[in-house]
């Protein structure tokens, strides 16, 4: 166990990782923000979490658009005689698997299509425009590399389009839930600020059920959730020189009904003392004690056409599946 930051690690460590660990673990209880999952191999557990038998959010969602991405595409581009072509971006997009229904349908209906896939992952980008381009004939992928939850005074900048062009901003596969209510209220303004009336947005929610179905959606059996939440601590053994024992932190997902979220922790087995090098950092820990990884909000219905409506979106048409687990809904810029 060295004392100190090894010279490399304390001089390259990314500032944005360093300055969020060093504040969630200072609070009290301590937190790590979700989007540090996110290394290259967090991209690929989660990956894996989504062809889980147990995590039904990909597959029911994936269902949905199957099933009606011909519908949302038309309700997009609008009514026949004032039909605009439409333009697609898709925020988070990632690998951009599901989206190919929804690009499928837009070519059905106008042969070609300008897809703004836009996503931090340089990597993810390039990938799934290589796909796209390979498998779906008449779409444009033009990505872009941004964060698109910060900056810019408010105001997501999307560039100009034509004056006959209508941008259809899909933000599917739950990832809302993964912001604090008021944190996603801001960023459907900041989208919203960012286009045109008569502009739309397709928002994937992940609806309130059984606690009986949420669970195990979060702690699975082959335990790659497990995995999942605890290379959140391999990434800080990584690139802040952290002294973390993995498998002296316990998975625990938990179901809050009074905040209807669902709750990961990584729970301190025993009492023990931790050194992040490049933080210059021990941090203490009592048995029992958790670190606050991720909050998965799950909506009860009407919840994101309400979210719509209170940030400039008319709420036109909400697609769920037979058992009412996920919903898919389509807001008009107003
Ligand atoms: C990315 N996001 C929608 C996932 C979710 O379900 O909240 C992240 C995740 N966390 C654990 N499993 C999946």
């Amino acid at each position: 166990m060295s004392a100190a930051a090894s010279p490399a690690v304390a001089q390259q460590f990314d500032r944005r990782v360093g300055a969020a660990v060093r504040e969630g673990l200072a609070a009290r209880p301590k937190r790590l923000p979700a989007w540090l999952f996110y290394d290259e191999a967090g991209s690929r557990l989660f990956d894996a979490i989504t062809e889980l038998p147990e995590y039904y959010l990909t597959r029911t969602e994936r269902g949905i658009l199957a099933a009606h991405a011909a519908a949302m595409i038309a309700q997009a581009a609008g009514d026949e005689r004032l039909r605009a072509r439409l333009r697609i971006v898709e925020l988070g997009a990632g690998s951009a698997d599901k989206t190919r229904l929804l690009l499928k349908a837009a070519t059905d209906l106008q042969e070609t299509v300008l897809y703004e896939p836009v996503d931090v992952s340089a990597s993810a980008l390039d990938e799934a425009k290589e796909r796209i381009k390979r498998e779906i004939a008449g779409v444009t992928v033009t990505p872009r590399v941004m964060d698109y939850t910060h900056g810019d005074g408010g105001r997501l900048h999307l560039g100009p389009v034509d004056c006959r062009e209508r941008r259809l901003v899909l933000y599917i596969g739950s990832s809302i839930g993964n912001f604090e209510p008021q944190q996603a209220q801001q960023l459907l303004r900041r989208v919203r600020a960012g286009l045109e009336t008569g502009d739309s947005f397709l928002l994937g929610v992940d609806l309130v059920k059984e606690d009986s179905i949420l669970l195990p959606a979060y702690d699975d059996a082959a335990g790659v959730t497990a995995a999942f939440n605890r290379n959140l601590l391999l990434r800080l053994n990584r690139e802040l020189d952290a002294e973390f024992d993995p498998h002296a932190f316990a998975h625990r997902a938990v179901w809050n009904p009074t905040e209807s979220r669902i709750e990961m922790h990584l729970m301190s087995c025993a009492a023990q003392r931790v050194r992040v090098g490049a933080l210059d950092l021990t941090m203490s820990f009592a048995a029992g004690e958790s670190i606050h990884t991720e909050n998965s909000y799950k909506y009860k219905p009407g919840q994101a056409e309400a979210l719509l409506a209170e940030t400039g979106f008319r709420s036109e048409a909400t697609w769920t599946d037979t058992r009412g687990w996920f919903a898919v809904c389509l807001g008009r810029a107003e």
